[in-house]
This record gives C-alpha cells, sequence and structure tokens, in this order.
C-alpha cells in the first residue's frame, strides 16, 4: 500500500511550549472542528501532545497515574481527570502515550466498556505483534483503534520535521486527521496495526546502529587524548554526506544488483584494519565486528567481488546464521 503523508495544517511559528496559548480554558463542549479530547499520560512526549491540542483549541482532558504532571497543562486550560474512566468519558478521542504495552493494558483493561464507540489512538511505543494485540483487543470491545510510531523527539511536535507514522483503522485515520495534524506530518501505511510501529522500530535500528558507530569511534580516539566532542565536530558533517548513500543501497537491494558495476566490494569493505584498530586502542571490537560478521558470511559464501548492500542477504538469511 502507498503510504499517504499529510503535512501539518499549523503555522510553523507554533510555540515551542504550547501549552501557555491555550484558547479552550473553559469550555468542556467539543465541535465537529474541534472534538473533545482526552490524553492519558504525561510523561515528556504525551505532556507536549496534550499541550498542542489545548493550543489548537480543543477540550483536553488529562490523566497522569502520579498526580501532580499536570499542573501546567491544568493551568493552560486542561481538566484534570482523577481517574482513566473519568478522563475517556469526556472525550471523542483518546490518546494514550505511556511508558509500554504492559502499562497501557494496566490502564485500558479496567475501562474497556468506558472506551466502547470511541477512537483510540496509541502512539505509546511497542512492538508490532503487541500493536495488531491491541487492535484485536479493541475490537472485541467496540474501540475504534489506531496506532502510531512517533518519529520526533518532544521539542519537535507542532514544529516543521515532526512526523508520526499510523496504522490501523483508517476510518479513524480519516476522521481524526486535522486533529492528528497538530503534531506534524502524519502518514497512514494502511489498515495493519502492526506497521507503523515495524517501520517506526526499523528506522530507530538505523539510528541505534549508527549511533552505537559513532559510540565506538570516539572510544577509539580517546585512547589518543581526543574528547568526544572535538570527534564529533568531525565525524558529523561526514556520516550526515554518507546518508545521501542510503537510496543508492535501497535501489540495489530492492533489484538485488548487487553484482552491477559501480558498487564499493566487500572484499574492499573488509573490516580488519578497523577491527584490529580497535583491539590495538584497546577498546571492544563488538560494534564493528558484528558488521564484519555480516561482510564476511558472504564473502565465504564466494561474493566477495559483488557490492557491500550484499550484507543485506546475510540479515535476511536466518539459515546461515553464525554467531561469530
Ligand atoms: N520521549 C521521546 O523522545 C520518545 C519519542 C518517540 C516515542 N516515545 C515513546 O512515547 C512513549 C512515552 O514516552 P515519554 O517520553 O512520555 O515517557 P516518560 O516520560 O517516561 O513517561 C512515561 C509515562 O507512562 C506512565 N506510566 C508508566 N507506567 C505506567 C503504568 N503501569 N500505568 C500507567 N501509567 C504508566 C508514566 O506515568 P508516571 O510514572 O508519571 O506515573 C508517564 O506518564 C513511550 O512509549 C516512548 O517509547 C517517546
Amino acid at each position: 500500500m502507498t503510504p499517504t503523508t499529510a503535512p501539518p495544517p499549523h503555522s510553523p511559528t507554533m510555540p515551542a511550549t504550547p501549552v501557555t496559548s491555550a484558547s479552550n480554558s473553559s469550555t468542556t463542549l467539543g465541535s465537529p472542528a474541534h472534538p473533545r479530547v482526552s490524553v492519558l499520560g504525561l510523561g515528556a512526549m504525551g505532556a507536549v501532545l496534550a499541550g498542542t491540542l489545548l493550543a489548537a483549541g480543543h477540550p483536553t482532558t488529562v490523566w497522569n497515574r502520579t498526580h501532580g504532571r499536570a499542573d501546567t497543562l491544568r493551568a493552560a486550560g486542561a481538566i484534570e481527570a482523577t481517574s482513566p474512566a473519568e478522563a475517556v468519558s469526556a472525550a471523542d478521542v483518546v490518546i494514550v502515550c505511556l511508558f509500554d504495552h504492559a502499562s497501557v493494558h494496566q490502564t485500558l483493561d479496567p475501562i474497556a466498556t468506558h472506551l466502547a464507540g470511541t477512537d483510540l489512538v496509541n502512539l505509546t511505543t511497542t512492538t508490532p505483534e503487541q500493536a495488531r494485540e491491541l487492535a484485536a483487543w479493541s475490537e472485541t470491545h467496540g474501540i475504534h483503534h489506531l496506532d502510531g510510531g512517533i518519529m520526533s523527539v518532544p521539542e519537535m511536535i507542532g514544529h516543521a520535521g515532526s512526523e508520526i507514522l499510523y496504522s490501523g483503522s483508517p476510518e479513524v485515520f480519516g476522521r481524526r486527521q486535522d486533529l492528528l495534524a497538530h503534531w506534524g506530518a502524519s502518514t497512514y501505511l494502511g489498515p495493519d496495526a502492526g506497521r507503523a510501529s515495524l517501520e517506526d522500530l526499523a528506522i530507530l535500528s538505523g539510528m541505534y546502529v549508527m549511533f552505537a558507530g559513532f559510540l565506538h569511534g570516539a572510544a577509539m580516539v580517546a585512547s589518543a587524548g581526543v574528547g568526544a566532542v572535538e570527534f564529533a565536530g568531525r565525524a558529523a558533517p561526514f556520516l550526515a554526506a554518507m546518508t545521501g548513500g542510503l537510496g543508492g543501497l535501497a535501489e540495489t537491494v530492492d533489484a538485488r544488483s548487487y553484482a552491477a558495476p559501480g558498487q564499493q566490494s566487500l572484499d574492499f569493505s573488509d573490516l580488519s584494519h578497523i577491527v584490529r584498530a580497535s583491539a590495538e586502542a584497546g577498546v571492544s571490537t563488538e560494534a564493528v565486528q558484528m558488521v564484519q560478521n555480516l561482510i564476511t558470511r558472504q564473502r565465504d559464501a564466494g561474493f566477495g567481488t559483488e557490492g557491500f548492500a550484499r550484507i543485506y542477504e546475510s540479515i535476511t538469511d536466518t539459515t546461515s546464521r553464525s554467531h561469530r
């Protein structure tokens, strides 16, 4: 299915802390343009999500397990509910942004009957299977479920560059698109509730492996007395430039054209000198050895002259996986 992305309609000059500009301070009545929302979970992310909707004029009720985290939102016009049941009874749309899948069920299971008929948008990070499980649970209870993967940090919400991936109920996404757009661009990936989570976690895989590689490099140069900040100044521009190569790797993988000319070969990509330099610097070789293992499997199978993108086959071929 081709993803559809809706850009945020709000002004790019929206304040960084939107809770200070609430416009619905007294009314709790929703309207077609401003349905009533309840936000369950006022951690770093949930508080910003709630504040953004409040600033956009949505009657907003909030609840948090630990009392005291709603003070700023309350001062800006939000209503603080004393229980999840009270919070959702005042809502057309329920937004959930809790710690994990277990905390979502701990919060929602006791109030399933109160949620029947409402639109539930779960922005808690879960695995794809957990998202599908919540979708099935929601269907059992007559709840309309949309799952989201937030590709932003709290400071980005409501600003250019913020994006949230969604999958699950197409009706909820269609009905609530204007509301969701207050947080940033909204990309709908289809009715499989697990898809947004899958893509979210796949993107985060890239981020974490890159961060691990950067920190590995920082540990290497530390052996020469170079500080991580100084190293970051040199590494960041190069790493940013290298992301320009992702599209080419992707085309090669989709076409399985590893033998096409113009690619950096696996033989050339051998990382043994980096592994050895890491050992010489007295740091763990794990991070770079992981990549070297993926390369070695393909070279051992006779593909050394083919392109680096071929390590994709080491990743997808679980039958030949080794733990070297
Ligand atoms: N913050 C970020 O940058 C990332 C961006 C990408 C998406 N994540 C995910 O968003 C979920 C919430 O993240 P958060 O940053 O708001 O997390 P915390 O500040 O740690 O707040 C956690 C809230 O969850 C409540 N909570 C925890 N356990 C339970 C429970 N068993 N029952 C009810 N509520 C629970 C916690 O309440 P309290 O500790 O204040 O009582 C907070 O409200 C998360 O999935 C990220 O992966 C954010």
